[in-house]
């Protein structure tokens, strides 16, 4: 073969190995299952929703109506939901879910199927429409809106046969056809028994786990919405958290097997605080807490609304344990946001903002030991891009790894948040946070799961180089970002 023509092959063999060695045909890491539908990491991306008790109980000064309550009672003064909005709009929260039945049964919207509501109410002279309103105002926000809607029923006659079932899935399609756009859809577990049943004062007994026939309700409101996202113990949507103290597991997977789980079932509270690894389905937890002692409002608590220091460890154990928090605030029978409520609001927003506003990783230098193929798509720097849809990753047998910022000078950290590609499934079981001082790394903090977002508190810490280290996972790992405050 001629000098040149051997030239020319090589070059082409050069050049064929070049292109297959580009970026490019590095394969992602394949999910590992199960993963959140699109509407699921919609919803984690909210991150903080308001929860809203209002209705009958705010002018009986109750937290549970017995269903006897005469909706002459529900007389808001100075009702305004765009108050409401103003003030969890300016807070951060994303979306509202309102409790538009509780479990007194009282309408706050004028269904067609029942006498037992805000139409026959003095408010506005029968005209009144709370999820009107707060609907209305939540788009003109820019807000999410949700509803609440008891399946107990403490009201009705009907209460315990088929018939109230039907009654029920007639009030949600009434809602969902009325005010959709509807996020997410709360189904309450609560089931006490005892109420007015349309004048019969008795006890009644439901059989939880078979009276509702859920997945036929889901159905019907699937076709409404799809996307709907349904909140109960066992989900399917999103799972309650097993507690009302603003506390989600510091091991929390957003999977769980629901096969046996139930709305209202005793027992189960600490396994859906953790979920379980290796759950078959992606049913995240959401944190339920009230900002005062009761859900709805009572006069007597306006000084026991949790201040902005209580609101933001809240805000730790909840978002920054991989969950979402639902902060309720109950307006007061004024119908307004109470001052001491949106004062400490405030404070919340300002502590956020404070502690987090500066994310020093972005201002670091970053580099793994490992990342996929060497793949500039799966690089570290991508853990500093503030795009949660891109993400460092390990080739395939890779569960372990370290990532390390580094400053030109000291500072002063304080929390470590790092977040999982969860589109892709949650893999890391563990972790470990390291400072360099004395010439030696030191650890700081230690954490089990990520999931969608894991905050640290690592004391104030001075150094100029910090260390993740990723010491065990499910699979191969995919984390989308790392931010230092
Ligand atoms: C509970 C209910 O019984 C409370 O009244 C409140 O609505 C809370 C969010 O859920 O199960």
């Amino acid at each position: 073969m001629p000098f040149s023509s051997r030239r020319s092959s090589y070059l082409i063999v050069w050049l064929l190995a070049t292109v297959a060695c580009t970026p490019k045909d590095v394969p992602p890491p394949a999910p590992v299952l199960p993963v959140p539908a699109p509407s699921q990491l919609a919803w984690h991306r909210m991150e903080m929703n308001a929860f809203v008790h209002f209705s009958i109980n705010t002018f009986t000064d109750k937290e549970w109506g017995f269903g006897a309550e005469s909706p002459d009672l529900f007389q808001p003064t100075a009702f305004d939901a765009k108050q409401w909005v103003a003030a969890f709009k300016e807070t951060g929260f994303k979306g509202v879910i309102l409790t538009c039945k509780h479990h007194d049964g009282f309408c706050l919207w004028p269904s067609a199927h029942t006498q037992h509501s805000v139409k026959q109410s003095p408010w506005m002279n029968g005209e009144g429409d709370v999820v009107r309103a707060l609907a209305t105002a939540c788009r003109g926000a820019g807000l999410e809106f949700g509803i609440y809607v008891s399946p107990w029923d403490r009201n009705h006659a009907d209460y315990g046969t088929p018939a109230y079932v039907n009654y029920y899935r007639d009030q949600l399609r009434e809602l969902f056809q009325t005010y959709g756009p509807i996020f997410e859809m709360w189904f309450d577990g609560a089931n006490g028994g005892d109420g007015f049943y349309g004048g019969a004062h008795e006890k009644r007994k439901i059989d939880g786990a078979s009276y509702y026939d859920w997945p036929a309700t889901l159905d019907l409101v699937r076709s409404f919405n799809p996307n709907v996202i349904f909140f109960s113990d066992a989900g399917p949507g999103a799972r309650w958290v097993g507690n009302e103290k603003g506390i989600a597991g510091e091991t929390n997977w957003n999977t769980i097997t629901p096969d046996t789980l139930y709305a209202g079932k005793a027992g189960i509270e600490q396994l859906l605080n953790t979920g379980s690894e290796g759950g078959t389905h992606w049913i995240p937890a959401e944190t339920d807490v009230s900002i005062r002692p009761g859900w709805f409002y009572h006069d007597r608590e306006d000084s026991l609304v949790k201040t902005p220091e209580q609101l933001f460890n809240i805000y730790l154990t909840s978002v920054g344990r991989g969950s979402t928090l639902l902060l309720n605030i109950p307006p007061d029978s004024r119908g307004l946001i109470h001052e001491n409520d949106v004062a400490a609001l405030r404070g919340f927003r300002v502590l956020l903002n404070e502690r987090f506003a500066h994310d020093l990783a972005r201002e670091a230098t970053i580099r793994a030991n490992h990342y996929r193929g060497n793949a500039v798509e799966f690089s570290p720097g991508l853990l500093i891009d503030g795009n949660p849809d891109t993400y460092w990753a390990t080739d395939d047998e890779v569960i372990s790894a370290s990532v390390e910022l580094q400053w030109p000078r000291e500072q002063i950290i304080r929390y470590v948040q790092l977040q999982e590609a969860i589109a892709l499934g949650q893999r890391v079981r563990s972790w470990k946070a390291e400072i360099f001082k004395n010439n030696k790394w030191v650890q700081v903090a230690t954490a089990t799961t990520v999931g969608y977002k894991r905050i640290l508190d690592v004391g104030d810490q001075t150094t100029a180089r910090l260390r993740i280290t990723i010491t065990d996972a499910r699979a191969s790992l995919a984390l989308a970002e790392l931010s230092v405050f």
